[in-house]
């Protein structure tokens, strides 16, 4: 048991380390087509617009303008790649049940996002962290 613990330490002090390292953009693409491999583990962040996801890739990277964040739901309109210190991807999805934009629109991001969750990258694994908007008090 002590040994787990002291792994997780070892995890955690890997992980702090490694979102110090260097994180660039790498590409957006919109269609499934241009979909990269980059033979690398990839985390891709998901949930509704709006909710926070560009801003918590900067965050977590320490940038302020790595991945664009916006007021107005619905920017993030591309999958956005990142590279972590070419060990890591980060995914930027698009916001997906925005209401107000056009529907072949938000059809074609939905599409987008599911080709990308249920395509053939079966060799590398794709953690995708869903969120959700907490309710400031
Ligand atoms: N109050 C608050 N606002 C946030 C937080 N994270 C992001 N925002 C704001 O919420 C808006 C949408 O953020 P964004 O990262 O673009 O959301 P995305 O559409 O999920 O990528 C922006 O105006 C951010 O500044 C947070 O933790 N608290
Ligand atoms: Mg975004």
């Amino acid at each position: 048991m002590t040994e787990n613990f002291e792994h997780l330490n070892e995890l955690w002090d890997w992980g702090q380390w490694l979102f110090k390292q260097e994180c660039t953009f790498l590409r957006g693409v919109e269609k499934l087509e241009d979909l990269p491999e980059f033979f690398l583990p990839e985390v891709a962040f998901a949930g509704r617009s709006n909710v926070g996801k560009s801003s918590l890739i900067n965050s977590l990277t320490g940038r302020l303008t790595l991945a664009r964040t916006s007021n107005t739901p619905g920017r993030t309109q591309q999958l956005n790649f990142f590279s972590l210190d070419e060990r890591l991807i980060l995914v930027d999805m698009p916001g997906y049940g925005y209401a107000e934009a056009p529907k072949t629109l938000v059809a074609r991001w939905q599409k987008l996002i599911k080709q990308y969750r249920t395509g053939n990258k079966s060799t590398y694994k794709v953690l995708s962290a869903k969120l959700r908007k907490r309710m400031d008090p």
